[in-house]
């Protein structure tokens, strides 16, 4: 495929000139969240750190971290840099414990979160020429405004379906030939199995690109989904408190997603300590938003686990990259004091060829915790014969054993008996109400 882009200039910039444009973007973004925020002027106030004492990119790691219980302390409005009568949008995140995070955007923040959109379509291959049906939620969630918002600007035709009512949803990919899917991969297989089960085969589907993110997903879940849908699966990565998806994308080389660092300058810190570590190290992802007006925050602490690199890409952008995140550092397992990140439950599934329908159950009984997995049977390997199931059991909890350390009760059950999710998938059900 030939390399094209959405903002050229941005996305292939010399990396020294990046740096540049983000040091004088810091110095102001410091100043005006200093003046217009007194929360955050107060925790740099404890700090003994002025906007003076912010001269580049390099005295970054001088600003205090910000949190998401900082964002819980200061809702509705205490982190807002611009009067609301400047905003023009809310969002929110899709959390179901506590308050709420609620961001609120300007124009302008709409606008380059939609650029952020842009480019990622664009790096999956679309152009005005496409139809671009938009799967994921609608409403507070930021994934359906976010890619609706880059299929426009892009020029694509845009079916704005939201997710969910998956008849409709196969019924107008195929009647409008839609070439773009964007929703969460979870939703994707499931879109699949559906295509599947009505007997089309991937080169019946009109796809050929889909924009999958806001959930961990595999290598092998990937390929499963390319092959099902005949398409290639870009990942796309993004939180509601720095805009929603878009905060960066996959080209197609497919090893990491570009981060549109003109807007959102990264870092990597130890989750314990808090130290800043060096570029390649595996720790927290930390971002500042560099161009936000509304709600712009700084340094702030993402939870997720990753690895950036500025390791030189075909496709021609600069921008830096980030692995796919490997877990968080807070929704990470911990069962019999073994650290298990459900996305390896999800890769063994793959490797022994069942589907990655899954549900981790964790309960504590007499001081002990239990670790329950329920899978999915395939349809081929469906059998009501007890001993056959039992042995399918034993041989995916060894194998899971040896993935992760310690042992796990399968429990195999009926195809398509585990609620299928329309948004991000509920893997784990923790009953020992640790915290
Ligand atoms: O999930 C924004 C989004 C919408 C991203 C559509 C991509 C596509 P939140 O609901 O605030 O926002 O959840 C953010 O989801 O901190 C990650 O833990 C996780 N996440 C998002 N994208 C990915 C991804 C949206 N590509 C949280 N891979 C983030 C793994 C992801 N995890």
């Amino acid at each position: 495929m030939e390399n094209r882009y959405y903002q050229k200039e941005i996305e292939t910039m010399p990396v020294e000139e990046i740096k540049r444009l983000q040091s004088e973007k810091l110095k102001k973004q410091v100043k005006h969240v200093y003046e217009n925020v007194p929360y955050y002027r107060n925790l740099m106030d404890e700090k003994g750190v002025k906007p003076e004492d912010i001269k580049g990119i390099d005295d970054l790691h001088k600003l205090p971290l910000l949190t998401k219980a900082d964002l819980r302390d200061a809702y509705p409005y205490g982190l807002l840099a611009k009067p609301l009568d400047e905003c023009v949008r809310i969002q929110s995140t899709s959390g179901t414990t506590g308050r709420r995070v609620v961001a609120f955007y300007t124009q302008k923040d709409v606008d380059l979160w939609e650029d952020c959109c842009a480019r990622a379509i664009v790096a999956a291959g679309g152009s005005k020429k496409d139809v671009c049906q938009v799967a994921y939620g609608y409403g507070l969630f930021t994934g359906g405004p976010g890619l609706n918002g880059g299929s426009h600007k892009v020029g694509c035709l845009t079916l704005p379906m939201s997710s969910g009512n998956t008849e409709r949803q196969i019924q107008f990919m195929m009647d409008l030939n839609a070439t773009i899917l964007c929703c969460t991969p979870s939703y994707a297989a499931y879109i699949g199995e559906a295509l599947k089960e009505q007997g089309y085969r991937p080169e019946d589907i009109p796809l050929k690109a889909g924009i999958f993110g806001a959930e961990a997903w595999t290598e092998e879940m990937r390929k499963q989904i390319e092959e099902t849908l005949g398409i290639k699966a870009y990942d796309i990565y993004g939180l509601t408190e720095t805009s929603g998806p878009g905060v960066s994308f996959e080209c197609s080389e497919q090893t990491g997603m570009h981060i549109n660092e003109d807007h959102f300058l990264a870092e990597i810190i130890d989750p314990d300590t808090e130290e800043v570590l060096p570029e390649g190290s595996k720790g927290e992802l930390v971002f500042t938003a560099l161009d936000k007006e509304a709600f712009p925050l700084l340094r702030y602490r993402t939870r997720d686990i990753c690895v950036l690199s500025r390791k030189k890409c075909s496709c021609g952008r600069t921008l830096i990259k980030m692995a796919k995140p490997m877990g968080r550092s807070d929704d990470m397992l911990i069962i019999r004091g073994v650290n298990v990140f459900p996305s390896q439950i999800e890769t063994v599934l793959l490797k022994e060829g069942y589907e990655p329908n899954y549900q981790i159950v964790v309960d504590r009984q007499n001081n002990t915790d239990t670790f329950d997995v329920n899978v999915e049977m395939t349809p081929d390997k469906f059998t009501d014969k007890v001993s056959e199931i039992l042995a399918m059991e034993k041989a995916l909890a060894g194998a899971m054993k040896t993935m992760l350390g310690i042992n796990p009760r399968v429990h195999l059950v009926a195809p398509k008996s585990i609620a299928r999710s329309e948004g991000k998938a509920v893997r784990v059900v923790d009953k020992r109400n640790l915290i």
